[in-house]
Order: C-alpha cells, then structure tokens, then sequence
C-alpha cells in the first residue's frame, strides 16, 4: 500500500456512502463521512474507540447520523426558521480539490480538506452563499484536529449571521462515572428550563440525570474524565467561545429511535460551540473556528490540565 494510502483512503461507508479513512503509523485512525462532513470514527493506536456512535444511527439522507461530530451550522438549535442545527449535517459535502493553503499548515500527513457549498435548494431556505471548508486532521500521537472555515461568497453585498458547534460525542464506560473539569462557576444557558440563565456551582460536573447546557465563556481547555477506564479527554478549542454539555438520560434515549435505550449510559456530548454571540460575516469575510480532541491517561488529569501544552501549539 503507497505511504498516501496508508494515511488517507478514499471508499465506501455504510449503505455505500463515501468516506476517508485516515491512519497514522502507529495505529490510530479516524473516519469522516462525506454525507455531513461527520466524523464517525476516532480510535486510539490500541484500536479502541473514543468516540460514541449509535447502534441505531441512520446512515441515510436527509436524517443526521447520530454519533461522531456532527457539524452545526448556519444554527445551533433552532434559533431561526431552519431545523434544529442547521443543515450542514444533512448534506453531502465534497473533498476540496483545492483549498486555500492553512493558516497553520500541520505537517501531518493524515488529514482531508472537505466543502460544502449552498444548493440552490438551500439558497431558498437561507438566503446566502457561503463556502463552508472543514479540515480533519489526525496527528501522529493520535490527536484529532477540526479546523472550520466558513466564508461569506454573497455577491449581492449582503453580511450573515450564524451560530457554530462541533456536536461531539465521546464514548465513555459509564456516564454516572464521569467528571467534567474546565466548567465550574461558568454562567450557563439551561435548555431543560427555557434557556435560563444560571451559574454553574464550584467543582467538577458529574451526571445522575439528564443534562442540556450551553456554558458561556468556556476556557480553551476541557476534560472529560472516564474514571472505570482511567482515560481523560481533552478537549481544546479555538474561535469556539462556548461549550454545550448533553446527555438525554434514560427516559429522552427511549424516545428517541436512533438511539438504543440504555446508549446514554456511554456518551456525553460536550460541544465547542459559537452560540451566545453570533458571528457575522461581511461578502468576503471568513471566520475559522478549531477542537483538538485528545485522549490521554487519567493519571495525567486529576484536576488539573497539562500546563505544558500550549493550545495549539503547532
Ligand atoms: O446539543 C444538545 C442538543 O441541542 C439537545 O438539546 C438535543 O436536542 C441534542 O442537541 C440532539 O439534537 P439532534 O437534533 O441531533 O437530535
């Protein structure tokens, strides 16, 4: 196999949808979907999987696969007429013959830059043209990198406004043992009573019920920790000034068909999200947002972050 192939292979998904295959020497990889720009897979060089994906997931347009990351845009929730999350996700995107060179150009070598440009269908339901870029990216340690680029291509000078989120899904053994550190004393949006407005209380996040969040001002750094599996994410964000905690619990998993009952108990979505303050863009303009997802030993993370990495440091 060509040392390309090795990093990025092009085939055929569940129900002969496309996607990429991206591998790194050691053993971890990740897949990406063309139908979404959705990232399903992410495993770390023992080939366990870090990210939560639905038994029941519908890999079938124009219903969301229920899993992986998500991408949310024009909207998070719905905000505006569109449905909730936009449609972005809804969409085939297209691999980027061409794109612009990156800002920081990684020297990675696993990575697909994909687009997704309005139909004319979707100029009806949101009146813009945009070009919408996502760069999936897998570092040789195993580390996953989103990078977002959107840019306003109206030609009839008009700005849009939209909001953003990276609806990721971890897999985690079990939810009741699992702490969130980054988000204590963070004011929060509460979406199960009516978005109020509420402050989160001093120490670590932990789950015995439903949780619908949208934490406002999150730091750059988040951890997830698994305590059954002694395994922290870490999640670490750019241009993404919010972060939104679900977990639906037993009796929303239950209703929902694209999701085995008892699922909840190993996913958490904690979302790098851009929702309390939308961003607007003048014809031309572009924004860039980033996550880097890592997965490391617990020991490392008992309360604090690993001050020696810089956010992004390459
Ligand atoms: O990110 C949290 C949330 O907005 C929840 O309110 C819940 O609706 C979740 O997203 C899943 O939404 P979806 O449209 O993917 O079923």
């Amino acid at each position: 196999m060509s040392s390309e192939k090795v990093h990025v292979e092009h085939c055929k998904g569940v129900n002969g949808l496309d996607k990429v295959i991206l591998r790194e020497i050691r053993g971890c990889s990740a897949e990406v979907y063309l139908y979404g720009g959705q990232v399903t897979s992410w495993k770390n060089e023992l080939r366990e999987e870090l990210l939560f994906l639905s038994s029941k997931a519908i890999f079938k347009p124009p219903k969301a696969i229920r899993g992986g990351v998500p991408i949310c845009f024009p909207q998070f929730r719905n905000i505006g007429s569109l449905e909730q999350h936009g449609f972005a996700r809804n969409r085939v995107w297209s691999v980027d013959p061409d794109p612009p060179p990156f800002p920081s150009n990684t020297s990675h070598r696993a990575f697909v830059d994909l687009i997704l440009r309005p139909s004319e269908e979707d100029v009806k339901i949101w009146p813009h043209r945009y070009e919408c870029r996502l760069r999936v990216a897998l570092g040789p340690g195993g580390d996953l990198m989103l990078t977002s680029r959107i840019r306003n291509t109206n030609t009839d000078g008009k700005s849009f406004t939209f909001t953003f989120a990276y609806h990721t899904y971890f897999f985690v053994t079990d939810i009741s043992e699992v702490r969130v550190e980054g988000l204590e004393t963070l004011d929060y949006l509460d979406n199960l009573k009516n978005r109020e407005r509420f402050t989160e209380q001093g120490d670590a996040i932990t789950f015995e019920s439903e949780v619908d969040k949208v934490y406002l001002g999150a730091p750059t750094k988040i951890a997830i920790l698994d305590h059954e599996r002694k395994r922290t994410f870490v999640l670490r964000k750019d241009g993404l000034p919010d972060a939104v905690v679900w977990n639906p619990w037993d009796k929303k998993a239950k209703a929902m068909a694209d999701l085995g009952d008892d699922e909840y108990k190993h996913m958490l979505c904690v979302e790098a999200a851009c929702v309390e303050n939308p961003i607007t863009l003048k014809p031309g303009e572009e924004w860039r947002g980033r996550q880097e997802l890592s997965a490391v030993p617990s020991s490392y993370c008992s309360g604090q972050l690993d001050p020696r990495r810089a956010l992004f440091s390459g």
